[in-house]
């Protein structure tokens, strides 16, 4: 039987991937057989990006880039396109929260955050999505976050952007599933990445920070997630095994949605 999961001969862009969430994603489709490409915003994240890779096996071919630029992301396309090949998988990863009390943060700051976690993903998905059509298809995946769904104190601007791509994936799903296109995101629970670290950091006295208390209270599965975790699930909505999936949000979560929270 053919394996559904298989990704040779496929390019995936993935944006923001020198380390993170990023990257462990790369790696999962690394190992199912897909061609590497990444961009960061700074050359010294994309040489750091490309030692990394090396060191696990991987030949990827890393760009300078930010992706709110929407003429620095043309040309990125017509250069992957050029020097590696037609893009058949974009993961829009790239993203930025600040935790600021909404009353105290500056229309600027909010900007900002949509800018790089709603904005940019529209200008990508919207850079590579002619090309997919001609070349009969592809596959599109928004990381999106519990805070697609919930909200939370100091993360409005977060909130906003990630809640809008979530819907931005399902119009990208409905307006161009009939190209064979397939748009769908993962909604990441609490995964221990840089971005997360200061929820994380030991109390100096040796204690648990009350927010990682309280995410382990949250998660059923007790636990915070790992990168890798979104390996699988990257794999599969990358590949012919989510053919008929379009416009769906897979949370990867630990159980946080599904649970009400601890009794006390
Ligand atoms: P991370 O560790 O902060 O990595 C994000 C990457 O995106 C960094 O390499 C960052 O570069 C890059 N980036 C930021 N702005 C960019 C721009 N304008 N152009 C190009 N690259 C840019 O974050 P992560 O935790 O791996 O998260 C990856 C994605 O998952 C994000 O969209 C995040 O919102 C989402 N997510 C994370 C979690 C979690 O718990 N960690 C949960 C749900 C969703 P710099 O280092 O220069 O900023
Ligand atoms: C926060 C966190 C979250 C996570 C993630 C959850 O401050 O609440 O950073 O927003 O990063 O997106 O899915």
């Amino acid at each position: 039987m053919k394996n559904q999961f298989d990704l040779t001969g496929k390019v995936a862009l993935i944006t923001g991937a020198s380390y993170g969430i990023g990257f462990a994603i790369a790696k999962a489709m690394a190992g199912a057989g897909a061609t590497i490409v990444f961009n960061d915003i700074k050359q010294e994240l994309v040489d750091k990006g490309l030692a990394s890779y090396k060191e696990a096996g991987i030949e990827a071919h890393g760009y300078v880039c930010d992706v709110t630029d929407e003429e620095a992301v043309g040309n990125l396309i017509k250069t992957v396109t050029a020097e590696v090949g037609h893009i058949n998988i974009l993961v829009n990863n790239a993203g930025i929260i600040k935790r600021i009390p909404m009353c105290e943060m500056s229309a600027a700051q909010f900007r900002q955050v949509i800018d790089v976690d709603l904005n940019a993903p529209f200008i990508v998905a919207k850079a590579v999505i002619p090309d997919m059509i001609e070349q009969g298809g592809g596959k599109i995946i928004n990381i999106c976050s519990m805070m697609s769904e919930l909200g939370r104190e100091t993360v409005s601007a977060y909130a906003a952007a990630k809640g809008g791509l979530k819907m931005l994936t399902k119009n990208i799903a409905s307006e161009y599933g009939q190209y064979n296109i397939q748009c769908n995101g993962i909604g990441p629970g609490y995964i221990a990445t840089p971005q997360t670290a200061p929820l994380r950091e030991v109390q100096p006295d040796g204690s648990k920070h009350p927010f990682d208390q309280f995410i382990l209270a949250k998660t059923p599965a007790n636990r915070w997630g790992e990168a890798e975790d979104l390996g699988g699930p990257a794999v599969f909505l990358a590949s012919a095994a989510s053919d008929f999936v379009n416009g769906h949000i897979l949370y990867v979560d630990g159980g946080i949605l599904a649970y009400i929270g601890k009794q006390p």
